[in-house]
């Protein structure tokens, strides 16, 4: 065999494998040394590829597709920088548990550490973020070498996908010349055509755990279900089964897909970042038993709650081996899949103890309590907002939960959009999807998550994002034109960071501006003309729906910008809380 048939059948044994394991999505951004990988995975018949020309984009388009499909997604680069721009996708899969594959072109062996061009340390590049990292063999085409290909795939994927899923990081060391093959010129696919299947399942709960849980929580008499970030869709249905079985109230962040769907009823609470303000509730509402599901919410207010009740028995349940309790209040880490462990205490007979024996004080006034709440706050924010012509951040997210169409899915970016997001957005039977980058909180990456997750997605997708988050990911937006994809931004220029005015460092006026408020007095409208994106600046609500409307029927990219200004974005916030707390006192009545 010649060199480039050696290089290119060793190549196709390894990219046939992925497509074997269920890799049908590859970003892939240009370079030379990554000929063979780019070559062999765009002649793969299973394998779609999508061109991106920046890598840190490339790699957090990956990172938004492997997330919204949930299952592998590869990005391919050449050597050098360019695998250095994967590093902040890798950190947020990292962290989100996303399967992202990164596959990085390098010298060979004999061209390391000695002066090469675009020749850089690769091995252990992206270090502990990885779950597990090769420096593959230089090619050869004995049949061993080909199985061992094929093996570095089929491993790569699955262990991307274990649970707690995450990154994987396969170096490959390409030597020149690295021209592609004809079809025809190929060497004959000795040995490729065995391929190696990976089982997978789930950790299902032992009986023995589903019993000892069960009795802990038929004990419980102030119960409460906690579910945060987290990316199984089978989980709303399951926990708020067991919720109804054991009468708890269930705290769902938006990310943890149970705060919209049809299972959703009134036990699903979503007013809790307002009403867990007011200090008197927080005490009223002491807990003696907590059962988390996912990482810890977004919102701060409920890490407080939490922080406040430490002697409530807190369980958190992790489908891995993880462990998400970053208050450090777990007495009690149960590593089962948390939609198998719902289930099975569903079916056991978890009512018939609070119902019959709880006595006049017991479950159903707990939960109603919550309950009434709940919808105190959320209506006393309905009410704010409905008399509210001005243009605040908070209710766009109001008003996005009326006018998003089932099916849609609505990416948060980090800072206030994804707080206000949870404040705002109501429970819904329709079924709504939301997504963020909650791993590391970055506001970088935003865009080209949201777009790849939109060309990963059937349904409308909508992202919301601050101005700098914006600005941070324009090269994000090219993935739009380059793929025609179809998605609407929502922009809030409050022209800097808002989040800033919210921390105490707004208290020091005299560096605040020049340090955190970051004003950058921007105007997105040629961007969006560069991308070839629609733009519409809006002054009025009325605007705004139809705007957005008409974006997510559109095709193509769609800007909406919501100009406002931070200080009385800070003030509108506080009323909003006020008027909580008002409402509030009103309406809960005391229990012991
Ligand atoms: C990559 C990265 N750099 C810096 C930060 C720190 N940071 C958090 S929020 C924020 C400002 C975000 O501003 P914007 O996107 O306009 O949202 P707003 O705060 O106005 O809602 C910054 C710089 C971060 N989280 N990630
Ligand atoms: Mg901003």
């Amino acid at each position: 065999m010649t060199h480039e048939q050696v290089l290119f059948t060793y190549v196709g044994a390894f990219v046939d494998e992925l497509a074997r394991a269920g890799v049908r999505h590859v970003v892939f951004a240009p370079g030379s040394r990554s000929t063979p990988l780019a070559v062999m995975l765009a002649r793969h018949p299973d394998i779609r590829l999508w061109l991106h020309l920046d890598e840190r984009s490339a790699a957090f388009f990956a990172l938004g597709m492997a997330k919204a499909r949930r299952e592998p997604v590869a990005v391919v680069c050449s050597s050098g920088t360019a695998a250095a721009n994967f590093l902040p996708a890798v950190v947020e899969a990292r962290y989100a548990r996303v399967p992202l594959l990164l596959l990085t072109a390098d010298r060979p062996h004999e061209l390391r550490d000695v002066g090469a061009p675009q020749a850089i340390d690769q091995i252990h590049l992206f270090g502990s973020n990885v779950k597990w990292f090769v420096d593959a063999a230089p090619p050869e085409a004995t049949p061993g070498m080909l199985r061992y290909a094929r093996m570095l795939a089929a491993r790569a994927a699955a262990t991307a996908l274990a649970d707690p899923a995450g990154p994987v990081h396969l170096n490959f060391p390409f030597r020149e010349p690295l021209m592609p093959l004809s079809p025809e010129e190929d060497a004959p696919a000795e040995g490729v055509a065995t391929g190696i299947t990976v089982s997978r399942a789930p950790r299902v709960p032992d009986p023995a755990t589903v019993q000892a849980l069960a009795k802990e929580l038929a004990a419980a008499r102030r119960g409460l279900i906690v579910c945060g970030p987290q990316t199984d869709p089978d989980l709303g249905p399951a926990v708020v089964g067991l919720a109804r079985a054991l009468g708890f109230p269930v705290l769902a962040d938006p990310l943890s897909h149970v705060r919209c769907g049809p299972h959703v009823d009134d036990v699903v609470l979503d007013a809790y970042d307002a009403f867990l303000r007011d200090p008197a509730l927080v005490e009223r509402l002491a807990p003696d038993l907590v059962l988390r599901f996912g990482a810890m919410p977004t919102s701060k207010p409920v890490l407080l709650y939490l922080q406040r009740h430490p002697a409530a028995r807190h369980i958190v349940v992790d489908g891995g081996d993880g462990w998400e309790d970053p208050a450090l209040l777990a007495a009690e880490v149960v590593h089962a899949s948390p939609t198998h462990l719902c289930s099975a205490l569903t079916d056991l007979p978890l009512s018939q103890h609070w119902e019959r024996g709880a006595g006049g004080e017991g479950r159903p006034t707990w939960l109603t309590t919550w309950q009434q709440a709940d919808r105190a706050a959320r209506g006393a924010i309905a009410q704010r907002l409905a008399g509210m012509d001005e243009l605040f951040e908070g209710k766009v997210f109001a008003e996005l939960a009326a006018l998003l169409p089932e099916g849609s899915t609505l990416f948060a970016g980090n800072s206030m959009p994804v707080r206000d997001l949870d404040t705002f957005f109501p429970r819904s039977q329709r079924a709504i999807r939301f997504l963020a980058n909650r791993g590391a909180n970055g506001i970088d990456g935003v865009i080209s998550s949201a777009l790849g997750a939109a060309a990963a997605s059937d349904g409308p997708l909508v992202l919301a994002i601050g101005d700098i988050s914006f600005y941070h990911d324009m090269n994000g937006l090219l993935a739009a034109k380059l793929h025609d994809l179809s998605a609407t931004i929502v922009l809030f220029n409050n022209d800097g960071g808002g989040i800033f005015s919210f921390l105490p460092q707004a208290a020091y006026p005299e560096h605040f501006e020049a340090l955190f408020g970051t004003p950058h007095g921007l105007d997105f409208r040629p961007v969006a003309d560069l991308y070839g994106a629609a733009y519409t600046r809006i002054a009025t609500w009325d605007a705004f729906r139809e705007a957005v409307a008409q974006g997510v029927a559109a095709s193509g990219l769609s800007i909406v910008e919501v100009p406002t200004d931070r200080e009385r974005n800070v003030a509108l916030h506080r009323e909003m809380w006020r008027a909580v707390s008002a409402a509030l006192a009103g309406e809960v009545p005391a229990w012991a």
